[in-house]
């Protein structure tokens, strides 16, 4: 079910980021299906996004506000359990984003010559949440929660509408209630980025799009972005699991299953030293799958081309080969994992030993889901309430100060041929200006 890639008698000097291909995900391709899905927003705004809605979620709906009774409904409606569950991952998430707001620094350069660095919130943000495969609920928490934490003032979020109903997934519009997100709009895909980040009848034009989404989703962020920011570029789930022979292969197996189980072109990869161990998995895999609700897409995720069982001589290869691969989610299931994992450079969640599950990472953990994919996170960091604030560099110079630097500032004026910029410093200290 899944293929096998040994690379103990791998070269010293090979690359190990063509070792480990990724699922084909071809965003610049569907940029040219949403360049005028965009285009037909921006000229008809929600007359537009109301007929790509019917085109493509087969409603016809006719206004895009979900009403607020609807929102309030959902609440009251919600199974008890999954209130509990959301509030609890709300709280631990919570608790990490206000442990990480940090005060304005105040830096004093040279007396009298104060530069504050000045954390500022965006001021309104659109959410985009996918109805897709799954009603992904948690989203909504993983989102929203930095996004107050950071004093976002204003959130409108978009999610697609059922067929049945025309409205979206009651437990999203739950979830949007529990967090007081009110302002909630029935669209999906690249017509509701573009309505999010454009503007259309009732929804302003937001400062910042976020959200997951299928390849036109973020085909349409990728468009956008520079109109309005973007947090990423989500691309299809991925776990990495490095893994020596005192791990347990009935969780590894589980755990591989996990982010599978988003659908076909998720990656699930082992890294290991022990055969003993690879195969174990593997016969794991086969019962847990054939025991998984969702096992025929489970299945198809395991045997496409971005999964395998990588085999390594040792941990210090491995930690080679997942710094290169640089996972979306890593677990370490070795021996002393916790010293292991600090030698991680490049993943977007590192989950160590065997209690640490990317589940609860998914849900409960107080970390953020919403992780680099796709190789990003050797670059590129998970959300968090820094994504929401902008570092605005606030300069207060006394007259002292300023004529202590005078000077530089003019010979570099003059240094760059700009000499209005050095007139800037100098008219404040000719006979006759203010003292
Ligand atoms: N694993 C997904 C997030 C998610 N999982 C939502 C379950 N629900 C991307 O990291």
């Amino acid at each position: 079910m899944i293929r096998r890639i040994d690379l103990r008698e791998a070269t010293p000097s090979i690359d190990y980021r063509t070792s480990l291909p990724r699922a084909e995900f071809d965003v610049e391709a569907a940029t040219h299906v949403v360049r005028p899905i965009i285009d037909d927003v921006r000229e008809r705004g929600v007359e537009a996004v109301l007929d790509l809605t019917e085109r493509f979620d087969g409603v016809r709906l006719d206004d895009v506000v979900v009403p607020a009774a609807i929102l309030e409904e959902s609440l009251r409606d919600l199974a008890p359990d999954v209130r509990a569950a959301l509030e609890e991952s709300v709280r631990r998430l919570r608790t990490t984003c206000e442990a990480d707001l940090e005060p304005d620094r105040v830096i004093e350069v040279a007396p009298g010559a104060v530069i504050t660095h000045r954390r500022v919130p965006v001021d309104r943000v659109g959410l985009y949440v996918p109805g897709g495969v799954a009603p992904l609920v948690s989203t909504v928490v993983m989102n929203v929660v930095p996004a107050q934490a950071a004093g976002v003032r204003s959130i409108a979020l978009a999610t697609p509408p059922q067929r049945e109903t025309g409205l979206p997934d009651r437990t999203t519009l739950a979830a949007c209630a529990l967090l007081g997100v009110d302002e909630v709009y029935v669209a999906g895909g690249a017509q509701a980025v573009a309505m999010l980040a454009l503007g259309a009848g009732p929804c302003r034009p937001v400062d910042m799009v976020i959200g997951p989404g299928n390849l036109y989703v973020t085909a349409a962020k990728r468009l956008l972005r520079g109109v309005v920011g973007i947090d990423s570029e989500a691309g299809p789930s991925e776990i990495a699991i490095l893994a020596d022979e005192t791990a347990d292969p009935v969780f590894v197996a589980a755990d591989l299953m996990t982010e599978a189980e988003h659908g076909g072109t998720s990656a699930a990869v082992l890294v290991t030293d022990s055969l003993e161990l690879a195969d174990a998995v593997e016969v794991q895999l086969d019962k847990q799958v054939a025991d998984a609700p969702h096992g025929q897409r489970i299945a198809d995720a395991l045997g496409g081309p971005q999964s395998a069982i990588v085999l390594v001589n040792d941990i210090d290869q491995g930690l080679e080969v997942v710094n290169a691969y640089a996972s979306e989610h890593l677990e370490i299931h070795t021996r002393d994992a916790a010293a292991v994992a600090a030698q991680v450079r490049n993943a977007g969640a590192v989950f160590i030993g065997s209690y640490s599950p990317v589940a609860v990472g998914d849900y409960c953990a107080g970390s953020n889901h919403v992780l680099p994919t796709g190789g990003c996170a050797c670059h590129s960091s998970g959300l968090s309430v820094s994504a929401f604030l902008k570092e605005m560099h606030v300069v207060d110079y006394s007259r002292e100060a300023l004529a202590q630097v005078a000077a530089h500032v003019e010979t570099l004026a003059r240094a760059e041929d700009l000499p209005t910029h050095g007139a800037g410093v100098t008219v404040r200290f000719q006979d006759g200006a203010d003292a």
